[in-house]
């Protein structure tokens, strides 16, 4: 996966190249850049000594000494002054300055912390969009691993609207379900009772209606008649075909039909390019939900179409789970973009899409 986020302290991560967020002096502090210089022991300071400090937005790397990486890129972030500073540019220029320098480094993975969220008060949310926007347009013109590492959760924040929207639909669907299931539930008691007063035997009865009725128990891959695109005006020599076509057939036919090129899609979808020529050249590849779900976004497929696609890998979606739901929002809401849904989906601890 292109882009992971991930919740560890940043000393820990194995990488070719570690981000500190260090002050113009380079010369140690608190925060991220106090836990970078105690696991990397003495050699770093010393090191940095030399550099001669850094501007703010700027980057210069050292040695990793006892750190699990081979290269510590230091850069400055912007302290917030309330917005109409330049804040946003600068901070745009510490990541992409230390994108450039770990490139130039022929870095394969990065760890980012959340530079500026901290001692510098850029507020986190904020914060967190410019480092996952900047990433990922880096990302789709160049190959590397990047994780952007969050230390606790509560210094993770989307946007306070996103997250409620988000938990707005959650609460929505939760309760359309439930009080479907509900509903139904006190009709079969209704109807038991009824038959019980007449003194009837109801078990078969109740057992049908209330299967009817359950909301959650739909199998994973659904009877033809709810795929609608396969029957409307078909004719069934084409639908055989289509009922043969595998998930990795599907994909590429609908990469041809998008006019996208491999490379467009698989980094639309945080998808590893290893990764793809493997399911490229696997006409019977098993994705994961999260992976096949990745190319349904990078596709901008509808929701009708993602299931459709889902169903091929032998997965559906339903209202019963968070994550299915908060994929059902973005899809609804015409919001493709695959790192902003997993920056929602990691607020509301779920897995990532990608692979
Ligand atoms: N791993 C990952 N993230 C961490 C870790 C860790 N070990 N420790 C803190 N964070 P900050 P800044 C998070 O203050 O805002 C220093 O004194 C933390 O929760 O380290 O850019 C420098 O010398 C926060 O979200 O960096 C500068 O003077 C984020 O990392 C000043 O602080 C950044 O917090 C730089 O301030």
């Amino acid at each position: 996966m292109p882009l992971q986020i991930i919740r560890n302290d940043i000393t820990k991560v194995k990488c070719d190249a570690m981000v500190n967020a260090a002050n113009p002096t380079l010369l140690g502090g608190g925060g991220v850049d106090g836990a970078i210089h105690k696991a990397a022991g003495k050699g770093l300071l010393l090191e940095c000594a030399k550099l001669g400090g850094c501007k703010t937005g700027q980057a210069k790397a050292t040695a990793g000494y006892k750190l699990p990486c081979k290269h510590v890129i230091h850069t400055v972030g912007p302290k917030w002054k309330g917005g109409n500073q330049g804040e946003e540019a600068l901070l745009r220029s510490c990541y992409t300055q230390s994108l450039n320098l770990a490139k130039a480094l022929e870095c394969e993975s990065l760890a980012f912390p959340l530079i500026s969220s901290g001692a510098y008060r850029y507020p986190k949310d904020q914060a967190l969009k410019v480092a996952v926007d900047v990433i990922s347009s880096f990302l789709l013109q160049n190959e590397m691993l990047v994780y952007i590492v969050v230390f606790d959760k509560n210094s993770f924040k989307i946007g306070e609207k996103l997250f409620a929207d988000i938990k707005l639909f959650i609460d929505d669907k939760y309760v359309d379900t439930h009080s479907e299931f509900n509903r139904s539930r006190r009709d079969v008691w209704n109807e038991s009772t009824l038959l019980a007063d007449a003194n009837i035997a109801p078990n078969e009865k109740i057992k049908k209606s209330f299967s009817q009725a359950m909301p959650f128990s739909q199998p994973a891959a659904m009877p033809f008649s709810q795929s609608a695109p396969i029957s409307a005006g078909v004719s069934l020599e084409e639908m055989v075909n289509k009922i043969d076509e595998s998930f990795s057939q599907m994909l590429l036919r609908k990469i041809d039909e998008k006019g996208l090129t491999d490379s467009q899609c698989y980094k639309k979808a945080n998808v590893d390019r290893k990764l793809f020529s493997k399911i490229r050249s696997d006409v019977n590849y098993h994705p994961s939900k999260t992976t096949a779900i990745a190319f349904a976004i990078a596709l901008e497929l509808s929701l009708e179409e993602t299931k459709d696609m889902l169903m091929k890998a032998g997965f559906a979606l339903s209202r019963s789970n968070k994550f299915d739901i908060i994929i059902e929002y973005f899809i609804t809401s015409g919001n493709y973009n695959i790192f902003e849904i997993n920056e929602a989906l990691f607020a509301f601890d779920q897995s990532l899409l990608g692979a």
